[in-house]
Protein backbone atom coordinates (compact mmCIF):
# COMPACT_ATOMS: atom_id res chain seq x y z
CA UNK A 1 0.00 0.00 0.00
CA UNK A 2 1.38 3.61 -0.92
CA UNK A 3 1.28 6.20 1.68
CA UNK A 4 0.04 8.93 -1.14
CA UNK A 5 -2.16 9.35 -3.81
CA UNK A 6 -2.20 12.72 -5.69
CA UNK A 7 -5.16 12.75 -7.87
CA UNK A 8 -7.33 14.88 -9.93
CA UNK A 9 -4.19 17.06 -10.99
CA UNK A 10 -2.34 18.11 -14.27
CA UNK A 11 1.10 16.71 -13.33
CA UNK A 12 4.31 18.57 -15.46
CA UNK A 13 6.69 15.32 -15.28
CA UNK A 14 9.33 17.24 -16.35
CA UNK A 15 10.64 14.64 -17.97
CA UNK A 16 10.19 15.00 -21.82
CA UNK A 17 8.67 12.64 -24.39
CA UNK A 18 8.11 12.75 -28.13
CA UNK A 19 5.84 15.78 -28.89
CA UNK A 20 5.64 16.73 -25.41
CA UNK A 21 8.58 18.59 -23.99
CA UNK A 22 7.33 19.15 -20.42
CA UNK A 23 6.16 15.06 -19.88
CA UNK A 24 2.47 16.67 -18.98
CA UNK A 25 0.09 14.33 -17.87
CA UNK A 26 -3.44 15.06 -18.00
CA UNK A 27 -5.52 14.28 -15.65
CA UNK A 28 -2.98 12.39 -13.54
CA UNK A 29 -1.83 11.39 -10.63
CA UNK A 30 1.10 10.62 -8.13
CA UNK A 31 1.81 7.67 -5.88
CA UNK A 32 4.11 8.44 -3.13
CA UNK A 33 5.41 5.92 -0.77
CA UNK A 34 8.45 6.09 2.04
CA UNK A 35 8.77 9.73 0.31
CA UNK A 36 9.59 8.90 -2.59
CA UNK A 37 7.93 8.85 -6.23
CA UNK A 38 6.52 5.41 -6.95
CA UNK A 39 4.46 6.56 -9.94
CA UNK A 40 3.09 9.10 -11.92
CA UNK A 41 0.49 8.02 -14.45
CA UNK A 42 -2.91 9.30 -15.25
CA UNK A 43 -5.61 8.43 -12.84
CA UNK A 44 -7.38 5.97 -14.53
CA UNK A 45 -4.32 3.81 -14.35
CA UNK A 46 -3.25 4.58 -11.01
CA UNK A 47 -7.13 3.86 -9.55
CA UNK A 48 -6.32 0.58 -8.86
CA UNK A 49 -3.03 1.29 -6.10
CA UNK A 50 -4.67 1.42 -2.72
CA UNK A 51 -2.66 4.32 -0.68
CA UNK A 52 -3.26 5.23 3.10
CA UNK A 53 -4.56 8.66 2.10
CA UNK A 54 -6.05 10.14 -0.98
CA UNK A 55 -5.11 13.29 -2.14
CA UNK A 56 -7.54 15.12 -4.62
CA UNK A 57 -6.43 18.03 -5.84
CA UNK A 58 -9.07 20.00 -7.76
CA UNK A 59 -7.36 20.44 -11.23
CA UNK A 60 -4.29 21.74 -9.75
CA UNK A 61 -1.11 21.91 -11.80
CA UNK A 62 1.63 19.58 -10.24
CA UNK A 63 5.40 20.43 -10.61
CA UNK A 64 8.68 19.16 -9.03
CA UNK A 65 9.55 21.28 -6.46
CA UNK A 66 11.51 24.46 -7.83
CA UNK A 67 15.12 23.74 -7.41
CA UNK A 68 17.65 26.74 -6.64
CA UNK A 69 20.89 26.31 -7.49
CA UNK A 70 22.88 29.24 -7.20
CA UNK A 71 22.31 31.27 -3.86
CA UNK A 72 24.68 32.80 -1.07
CA UNK A 73 22.17 32.87 1.56
CA UNK A 74 24.24 32.72 4.71
CA UNK A 75 25.48 36.75 5.47
CA UNK A 76 25.59 39.22 7.71
CA UNK A 77 23.66 42.44 7.62
CA UNK A 78 22.82 43.74 3.91
CA UNK A 79 23.86 46.38 1.61
CA UNK A 80 20.68 48.47 1.24
CA UNK A 81 22.93 51.28 1.32
CA UNK A 82 24.48 50.20 -1.84
CA UNK A 83 21.39 50.40 -3.57
CA UNK A 84 21.04 53.89 -2.62
CA UNK A 85 24.73 54.70 -3.88
CA UNK A 86 24.30 52.63 -7.60
CA UNK A 87 21.04 55.19 -7.80
CA UNK A 88 23.50 57.90 -7.22
CA UNK A 89 25.43 56.73 -10.21
CA UNK A 90 28.47 54.63 -8.52
CA UNK A 91 29.07 50.90 -10.57
CA UNK A 92 29.21 47.75 -8.83
CA UNK A 93 33.03 47.75 -9.24
CA UNK A 94 33.76 51.22 -7.36
CA UNK A 95 31.73 50.24 -4.95
CA UNK A 96 33.66 47.38 -4.36
CA UNK A 97 36.92 49.28 -4.60
CA UNK A 98 35.84 51.97 -2.17
CA UNK A 99 35.62 49.00 0.43
CA UNK A 100 31.87 48.38 0.29
CA UNK A 101 30.91 45.36 -1.73
CA UNK A 102 31.77 42.21 -0.79
CA UNK A 103 34.36 43.21 1.47
CA UNK A 104 31.40 45.09 3.60
CA UNK A 105 29.23 41.89 3.95
CA UNK A 106 32.44 39.73 5.01
CA UNK A 107 32.81 41.96 7.84
CA UNK A 108 28.86 42.00 8.95
CA UNK A 109 28.83 37.97 8.43
CA UNK A 110 32.06 38.00 10.88
CA UNK A 111 30.70 40.10 13.35
CA UNK A 112 27.65 38.09 13.82
CA UNK A 113 26.95 35.62 16.42
CA UNK A 114 26.51 32.13 15.05
CA UNK A 115 22.82 32.16 16.05
CA UNK A 116 21.83 35.75 14.40
CA UNK A 117 23.54 34.20 10.71
CA UNK A 118 21.02 31.17 11.46
CA UNK A 119 18.00 33.30 11.55
CA UNK A 120 18.50 35.72 9.16
CA UNK A 121 18.88 32.96 6.77
CA UNK A 122 16.06 30.88 7.96
CA UNK A 123 14.31 33.82 7.74
CA UNK A 124 14.79 34.66 3.75
CA UNK A 125 15.11 30.18 3.29
CA UNK A 126 11.31 31.02 4.53
CA UNK A 127 10.63 33.17 1.78
CA UNK A 128 12.05 31.04 -1.19
CA UNK A 129 10.32 27.60 0.50
CA UNK A 130 7.08 29.42 0.09
CA UNK A 131 7.91 30.27 -3.42
CA UNK A 132 8.55 26.83 -3.96
CA UNK A 133 11.58 26.53 -3.42
CA UNK A 134 12.34 22.32 -2.37
CA UNK A 135 16.17 22.21 -3.05
CA UNK A 136 18.69 25.08 -2.35
CA UNK A 137 22.24 25.49 -3.22
CA UNK A 138 24.44 27.60 -0.92
CA UNK A 139 27.68 28.98 -1.00
CA UNK A 140 29.98 30.00 1.83
CA UNK A 141 32.36 32.86 0.97
CA UNK A 142 31.57 35.59 3.22
CA UNK A 143 34.35 34.77 5.80
CA UNK A 144 37.66 34.27 3.79
CA UNK A 145 39.63 32.84 6.16
CA UNK A 146 39.56 29.30 7.14
CA UNK A 147 37.80 29.06 10.53
CA UNK A 148 34.80 31.40 9.41
CA UNK A 149 34.57 29.74 5.80
CA UNK A 150 33.46 26.46 7.93
CA UNK A 151 31.51 27.69 10.23
CA UNK A 152 29.49 28.82 7.12
CA UNK A 153 28.86 25.56 5.86
CA UNK A 154 28.24 24.12 9.36
CA UNK A 155 25.32 26.86 9.00
CA UNK A 156 24.12 25.11 6.20
CA UNK A 157 24.55 21.71 7.57
CA UNK A 158 22.41 23.19 10.44
CA UNK A 159 19.76 24.54 8.24
CA UNK A 160 19.50 21.26 6.80
CA UNK A 161 18.69 19.38 9.96
CA UNK A 162 16.41 22.11 10.81
CA UNK A 163 14.28 22.69 7.99
CA UNK A 164 12.13 21.24 5.09
CA UNK A 165 14.61 21.48 2.47
CA UNK A 166 17.67 19.67 0.85
CA UNK A 167 20.39 21.93 1.08
CA UNK A 168 23.45 21.28 -1.61
CA UNK A 169 26.03 23.16 -0.06
CA UNK A 170 29.09 24.75 -1.77
CA UNK A 171 32.30 26.08 -0.97
CA UNK A 172 32.87 29.44 -2.41
CA UNK A 173 36.41 29.14 -2.15
CA UNK A 174 38.30 32.34 -4.07
CA UNK A 175 35.22 34.79 -4.00
CA UNK A 176 37.18 38.13 -3.15
CA UNK A 177 40.53 38.93 -1.82
CA UNK A 178 40.66 40.30 1.72
CA UNK A 179 42.36 43.63 1.54
CA UNK A 180 44.68 42.57 4.19
CA UNK A 181 46.10 40.10 1.74
CA UNK A 182 46.02 42.81 -1.10
CA UNK A 183 49.96 41.98 -1.51
CA UNK A 184 50.24 38.63 -1.05
CA UNK A 185 47.27 37.44 -3.95
CA UNK A 186 49.53 34.16 -4.12
CA UNK A 187 49.81 33.30 -0.86
CA UNK A 188 46.00 33.62 -0.11
CA UNK A 189 45.19 31.26 -3.17
CA UNK A 190 47.47 28.56 -1.49
CA UNK A 191 46.22 29.22 2.06
CA UNK A 192 42.53 28.30 0.23
CA UNK A 193 43.75 25.41 -1.55
CA UNK A 194 46.18 23.48 1.02
CA UNK A 195 44.14 24.11 4.02
CA UNK A 196 40.65 25.32 3.79
CA UNK A 197 39.54 23.38 0.94
CA UNK A 198 40.69 19.67 2.16
CA UNK A 199 39.87 20.83 5.71
CA UNK A 200 35.99 21.14 4.16
CA UNK A 201 36.23 17.83 2.04
CA UNK A 202 37.31 16.06 4.73
CA UNK A 203 34.99 16.91 7.01
CA UNK A 204 32.60 16.71 4.52
CA UNK A 205 31.19 19.95 4.43
CA UNK A 206 30.36 20.95 0.76
CA UNK A 207 29.65 18.96 -2.50
CA UNK A 208 31.18 21.68 -4.81
CA UNK A 209 33.73 24.07 -4.83
CA UNK A 210 33.21 27.40 -7.03
CA UNK A 211 34.87 30.67 -7.15
CA UNK A 212 34.20 34.20 -8.87
CA UNK A 213 36.58 34.61 -11.94
CA UNK A 214 36.60 38.16 -12.74
CA UNK A 215 38.29 40.98 -12.06
CA UNK A 216 37.58 42.36 -9.30
CA UNK A 217 37.97 38.35 -7.98
CA UNK A 218 40.35 35.57 -8.88
CA UNK A 219 42.15 35.18 -12.51
CA UNK A 220 41.87 31.78 -14.46
CA UNK A 221 45.36 30.80 -13.46
CA UNK A 222 44.02 31.34 -9.61
CA UNK A 223 40.38 29.24 -10.65
CA UNK A 224 42.84 26.59 -12.31
CA UNK A 225 44.68 26.12 -9.27
CA UNK A 226 41.46 25.57 -7.43
CA UNK A 227 39.89 23.39 -9.78
CA UNK A 228 43.00 20.97 -9.64
CA UNK A 229 43.01 20.75 -5.84
CA UNK A 230 38.74 20.10 -6.27
CA UNK A 231 39.53 17.02 -8.53
CA UNK A 232 42.06 15.64 -6.08
CA UNK A 233 39.39 15.96 -3.06
CA UNK A 234 36.62 14.58 -4.81
CA UNK A 235 34.42 17.83 -4.94
CA UNK A 236 32.52 19.01 -8.22
CA UNK A 237 33.52 22.24 -9.52
CA UNK A 238 31.43 25.47 -10.65
CA UNK A 239 32.22 28.78 -11.47
CA UNK A 240 31.22 32.51 -11.53
CA UNK A 241 32.20 33.11 -15.22
CA UNK A 242 31.87 35.83 -17.70
CA UNK A 243 29.37 37.75 -15.30
CA UNK A 244 31.34 41.33 -15.92
CA UNK A 245 33.62 40.59 -18.80
CA UNK A 246 35.06 37.89 -20.62
CA UNK A 247 37.86 35.80 -19.14
CA UNK A 248 37.52 32.77 -20.15
CA UNK A 249 35.90 31.14 -17.29
CA UNK A 250 33.52 28.97 -19.24
CA UNK A 251 36.40 27.21 -21.03
CA UNK A 252 37.83 26.65 -17.84
CA UNK A 253 34.95 25.26 -16.29
CA UNK A 254 34.26 23.24 -19.06
CA UNK A 255 37.96 21.72 -19.22
CA UNK A 256 37.57 20.33 -15.66
CA UNK A 257 33.33 19.02 -16.30
CA UNK A 258 32.20 21.57 -14.40
CA UNK A 259 28.63 21.22 -13.04
CA UNK A 260 27.79 24.65 -14.33
CA UNK A 261 29.09 28.05 -15.47
CA UNK A 262 26.89 30.55 -14.19
CA UNK A 263 26.28 34.31 -14.95
CA UNK A 264 27.82 34.35 -18.56
CA UNK A 265 26.51 37.47 -19.99
CA UNK A 266 29.86 38.18 -21.99
CA UNK A 267 29.66 34.33 -22.84
CA UNK A 268 31.70 33.78 -26.67
CA UNK A 269 30.66 30.76 -29.02
CA UNK A 270 33.66 29.47 -27.77
CA UNK A 271 32.85 28.89 -24.09
CA UNK A 272 29.73 27.92 -25.62
CA UNK A 273 31.13 25.08 -27.81
CA UNK A 274 33.18 24.07 -24.58
CA UNK A 275 30.15 23.98 -22.47
CA UNK A 276 28.20 21.47 -24.79
CA UNK A 277 30.93 18.98 -25.26
CA UNK A 278 31.52 19.04 -21.43
CA UNK A 279 27.41 19.04 -20.73
CA UNK A 280 28.33 21.48 -18.24
CA UNK A 281 24.89 23.43 -17.58
CA UNK A 282 24.52 27.27 -17.87
CA UNK A 283 23.20 28.94 -15.08
CA UNK A 284 21.39 32.28 -15.62
CA UNK A 285 21.21 34.98 -13.25
CA UNK A 286 18.61 37.54 -13.88
CA UNK A 287 18.27 39.18 -10.44
CA UNK A 288 21.72 40.13 -10.84
CA UNK A 289 21.26 41.41 -14.55
CA UNK A 290 18.44 43.57 -13.14
CA UNK A 291 19.43 44.99 -10.07
CA UNK A 292 23.11 46.02 -11.69
CA UNK A 293 20.92 47.36 -14.46
CA UNK A 294 23.26 45.46 -16.69
CA UNK A 295 22.45 45.76 -20.72
CA UNK A 296 24.43 42.84 -22.14
CA UNK A 297 22.79 39.35 -22.14
CA UNK A 298 23.81 36.17 -22.03
CA UNK A 299 23.36 34.72 -25.48
CA UNK A 300 20.72 32.47 -24.73
CA UNK A 301 19.91 31.33 -28.64
CA UNK A 302 23.36 30.35 -28.88
CA UNK A 303 23.34 28.49 -25.82
CA UNK A 304 19.69 26.86 -27.83
CA UNK A 305 21.80 26.01 -30.85
CA UNK A 306 24.50 24.27 -28.99
CA UNK A 307 22.14 22.36 -27.20
CA UNK A 308 23.40 23.26 -23.41
CA UNK A 309 20.99 22.78 -20.76
CA UNK A 310 19.81 26.71 -19.29
CA UNK A 311 19.02 26.32 -15.47
CA UNK A 312 17.57 29.95 -14.10
CA UNK A 313 18.61 30.92 -10.30
CA UNK A 314 18.11 33.68 -7.75
CA UNK A 315 21.29 34.66 -6.92
CA UNK A 316 20.08 35.22 -3.62
CA UNK A 317 23.01 37.40 -2.44
CA UNK A 318 23.21 40.77 -0.26
CA UNK A 319 24.48 42.63 -2.82
CA UNK A 320 23.95 42.04 -6.36
CA UNK A 321 20.37 40.20 -6.04
CA UNK A 322 18.92 40.08 -2.95
CA UNK A 323 16.09 38.74 -5.16
CA UNK A 324 13.80 36.21 -2.41
CA UNK A 325 11.60 34.57 -5.06
CA UNK A 326 12.05 31.73 -7.58
CA UNK A 327 9.00 32.55 -9.86
CA UNK A 328 10.27 36.33 -10.17
CA UNK A 329 13.94 34.70 -10.78
CA UNK A 330 11.50 32.99 -13.42
CA UNK A 331 9.71 36.13 -14.83
CA UNK A 332 12.46 37.90 -14.78
CA UNK A 333 14.45 35.05 -17.08
CA UNK A 334 11.47 35.17 -19.52
CA UNK A 335 11.08 38.94 -19.69
CA UNK A 336 15.14 39.97 -19.55
CA UNK A 337 16.30 37.58 -21.41
CA UNK A 338 13.82 35.60 -23.25
CA UNK A 339 13.50 32.49 -22.15
CA UNK A 340 10.15 30.51 -22.86
CA UNK A 341 7.95 29.90 -19.56
CA UNK A 342 8.48 25.95 -20.20
CA UNK A 343 12.50 26.68 -20.51
CA UNK A 344 12.40 28.77 -17.13
CA UNK A 345 10.41 26.09 -15.31
CA UNK A 346 13.23 23.63 -16.72
CA UNK A 347 15.54 26.13 -15.81
CA UNK A 348 14.21 25.57 -12.14
CA UNK A 349 13.61 22.27 -12.22
CA UNK A 350 15.06 19.42 -14.41
CA UNK A 351 18.10 21.61 -15.16
CA UNK A 352 18.61 23.05 -12.14
CA UNK A 353 19.28 19.63 -10.62
CA UNK A 354 21.51 19.06 -13.23
CA UNK A 355 23.35 21.71 -12.42
CA UNK A 356 23.85 20.27 -9.21
CA UNK A 357 24.62 17.13 -9.87
CA UNK A 358 21.24 15.70 -8.18
CA UNK A 359 19.84 14.78 -11.27
CA UNK A 360 19.09 11.51 -10.23
CA UNK A 361 17.14 12.21 -7.10
CA UNK A 362 15.65 15.52 -7.85
CA UNK A 363 13.90 17.93 -10.77
CA UNK A 364 11.47 15.51 -12.54
CA UNK A 365 8.55 13.62 -10.97
CA UNK A 366 9.66 9.87 -12.02
CA UNK A 367 9.57 6.59 -10.35
CA UNK A 368 12.71 6.19 -7.48
CA UNK A 369 12.61 10.25 -7.45
CA UNK A 370 12.49 12.52 -3.53
CA UNK A 371 9.08 12.89 -3.54
CA UNK A 372 9.75 16.94 -3.49
CA UNK A 373 6.24 18.63 -5.52
CA UNK A 374 4.63 21.74 -5.71
CA UNK A 375 0.92 22.33 -6.32
CA UNK A 376 0.00 25.38 -8.25
CA UNK A 377 -3.49 26.35 -8.02
CA UNK A 378 -3.01 28.51 -11.70
CA UNK A 379 -4.98 27.11 -15.10
CA UNK A 380 -1.61 27.00 -17.23
CA UNK A 381 1.81 26.22 -16.38
CA UNK A 382 2.89 29.55 -17.79
CA UNK A 383 1.41 31.70 -15.26
CA UNK A 384 4.53 30.63 -13.10
CA UNK A 385 6.63 33.08 -15.01
CA UNK A 386 4.19 35.47 -16.06
CA UNK A 387 2.94 37.32 -12.70
CA UNK A 388 5.78 39.47 -11.63
CA UNK A 389 6.48 37.42 -8.05
CA UNK A 390 3.50 34.89 -7.98
CA UNK A 391 3.21 34.09 -4.12
CA UNK A 392 3.76 30.32 -4.36
CA UNK A 393 2.09 26.88 -4.90
CA UNK A 394 -0.46 25.73 -2.59
CA UNK A 395 0.78 23.04 -1.23
CA UNK A 396 4.76 22.36 -0.78
CA UNK A 397 5.26 18.61 -0.73
CA UNK A 398 8.57 18.05 0.51
CA UNK A 399 10.03 13.54 0.57
CA UNK A 400 6.13 13.01 0.86
CA UNK A 401 4.76 15.49 3.43
CA UNK A 402 3.21 18.85 3.00
CA UNK A 403 5.49 21.18 4.64
N1 LIG B 1 28.84 37.18 -8.09
C1 LIG B 1 27.76 37.79 -7.64
O1 LIG B 1 26.86 38.21 -8.29
C2 LIG B 1 27.83 37.77 -6.19
N2 LIG B 1 29.03 37.08 -5.94
C3 LIG B 1 29.58 36.75 -7.05
O2 LIG B 1 30.61 36.09 -7.09
C4 LIG B 1 27.90 39.12 -5.60
C5 LIG B 1 28.23 39.02 -4.17
C6 LIG B 1 28.16 40.33 -3.47
O3 LIG B 1 28.25 41.41 -4.06
O4 LIG B 1 28.04 40.27 -2.24
FE1 LIG C 1 26.59 34.36 -7.27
Amino acid sequence: MWDRLLTDCRVATMEPAAGNPLGIIEQGAVGIQDGRIVRAGKRTELAGYQAREVVPLGGAWVTPGLVDCHTHLIFGGNRADEHAMRRAGATYEQIAEAGGGIASTVKATNAAETNSLLASAAMRLDALMRGGVTTIEIKSGYALDVEGELRMLRCMAALAASEAVRISPTLLALHALPPEWRDRRTEYVALVVEQLLPAAADARLATAVDAFCEGVGFLPHEVERLFHAADNHGLRVKLHAEQLSNRGGARLAARFNALSADHLEHLDEAGVAAMADAGTVAVLLPGAFYALQETRKPPVQMLRDYGVPIAVATDCNPGTSPLLSPTLAMNLACTLFGLTPEEALAGMTINAARALGLEDEIGSIAPGKAADLAVWRVESLAELGYWIGHPGPERRIFAGQDS
